[in-house]
């Protein structure tokens, strides 16, 4: 198979991009796209790859899905922007009325609309500061909230996002996630280790808001053990902070529920919302409990963009698809299909040290056969590497992630199909084994 770094036209598009896109904006593959479609994209040398990738968990809906594209097409006829902030419309006000029936939670609810993932975690620490009067901002080993000077420091890892970036934003505390495949802690011990944490390295009365993915992303699909979620809500809640959920990555019905606090009853304070809530356009939200998002002033809150007409139209469109597709039932499935095949990959290959994730949000975290250091099992970055260039190679698109680098993330779009889901697998199957991946 020829290998798409050579494709002809890819290569042309990359020397021009060479000489004109900044260096720090890089990109996975060599291979620039033509068209993507349900479960699958063909790049522009006419090479077809099957996404495992949905954009970073953007296209739970598929990509160029046909309701979203009519949508976006009906809504851009009418008019494409006019600042809900000048003139309001009624997509920007219908959006918030389904994330009040959606989100965990059938108290009074409320919502403020933005343009990126990174923008809403940044308002719901503005909201939760305002509301609280207090400062503190407690976040977690590992956690990834976006790439502005706010959410900078509140992400874990410093290669690549923060390298080189600060100063950064003072009143940020972060403290012990839980981590089963390292940690060995129960859910209720670990989060006592945090709570522990957060008493004494801050206080209980200082915290403004505790902010938490519920399944970590970027910093490695890490599920925390039964229980720890439940726990730290309820101590953010008798310390009178605000409970904040980034369900940036894990929403709209990628873990096989709405969103992935509803999988331990956690009742979140705020929420953020972005990625698969548009089927592909760009918004985000802050949700959450009238009180605390009401206690700003009229015009705290804004910003040319946010709640764009046609990303609103976008999103009702992808939230009527997820709803009539059932696609929470979807990832569920692709879990029962995928899981049992990556059990039957980590049994071949003793790298793979766990398979973990819940509904199509799943992944493997490969470290050094039987080597035990300070971490716990040993990081094997080099190796997951390799299985990913070999995987991309055979046209697989596939993301890694992890504080160490060594996970291999699957985040296929909810509407793959049975066969592109196996073909999907078996070109992992067979990237582990071309990489030399030592099998047992
Ligand atoms: N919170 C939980 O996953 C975005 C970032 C990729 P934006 N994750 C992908 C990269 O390298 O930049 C993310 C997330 C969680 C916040 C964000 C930030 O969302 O829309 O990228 O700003």
């Amino acid at each position: 198979m020829r290998s798409p770094g050579h494709s002809p036209t890819s290569a042309e598009l990359h020397r021009r991009r060479s000489a004109v896109v900044a260096r720090g904006v890089s990109s996975m593959i060599p291979s620039y796209v033509r068209t993507a479609g349900g479960g699958t994209m063909t790049d522009v040398d006419g090479r077809e790859w099957i996404d495992f990738a949905a954009g970073i968990a953007v296209t739970n809906v598929g990509n160029a899905a046909p309701k979203v594209v009519e949508a976006v097409r009906a809504q851009a006829e009418r008019f494409t922007h006019t600042c809900f902030m000048i003139a309001p419309y009624e997509p920007y006000v219908e959006v918030c009325e389904r994330l009040a029936e959606l989100t965990p939670g059938t108290f009074e609810k409320r919502s403020a609309l933005f343009n990126s993932g990174a923008e809403a975690v940044e308002n719901a620490v503005k909201i939760a500061r305002h509301a609280t009067g207090r400062q503190a901002v407690v976040v977690f080993d590992h956690a990834y909230h976006g790439r502005t000077n706010l959410t900078m420091a509140l992400t874990a890892k410093v290669m690549p996002y923060k390298h080189g970036f600060g100063p950064f934003a003072g009143e940020i505390y972060r403290v012990p996630m839980s981590y089963p495949f390292r940690d060995r802690r129960s859910g209720a011990d670990a989060a006592a280790y945090a709570i522990a944490a957060i008493e004494k390295h801050v206080g209980a009365d200082s915290v403004a808001a505790v902010l938490i993915e519920p399944i970590q992303g970027e910093g490695g699909f890490i599920v925390p053990a039964e229980g720890f979620l439940p726990a730290i809500a309820a101590w953010a809640s008798s310390a009178g902070a605000v409970f904040i959920a980034d369900e940036i990555q894990t929403g709209f019905c990628r873990t096989g529920s709405w969103f992935a606090c509803q999988d331990e009853g956690v009742e979140p304070d705020l929420i953020t919302t972005a990625k698969g809530i548009a089927g592909g356009l760009p918004l985000a939200a802050v949700t959450g409990r009238a009180e605390i998002m009401d206690a700003v002033h009229p015009g705290g809150l804004g910003g040319t963009y946010g709640g764009n007409p046609i990303a609103c139209a976008a999103a009702l469109a992808t939230i009527e698809t997820l709803r009539e597709l059932d696609l929470a039932a979807a990832a569920r499935r692709i879990a029962e299909t995928a899981v049992p095949r990556l059990l039957a990959l980590a049994a071949k290959y003793p790298a793979i040290g766990e398979v973990r994730g819940r509904g199509a949000m799943l992944a493997l975290e490969l470290v050094v056969p039987d080597e035990i250091g300070p971490l716990g099992p040993v990081p094997d970055p080099a190796a997951t590497a390799a299985v990913a260039r070999a995987a991309h190679e055979a046209g697989l698109l596939l993301l890694t992630c992890g504080t160490y680098g060594n996970v291999i993330r699957l985040l296929p779009p909810l509407i793959i199909t049975d066969d592109e889901l196996d073909r999907g697998l078996t070109l992992l199957g067979q990237a582990f084994a071309a990489s030399e991946t030592t099998a047992t």
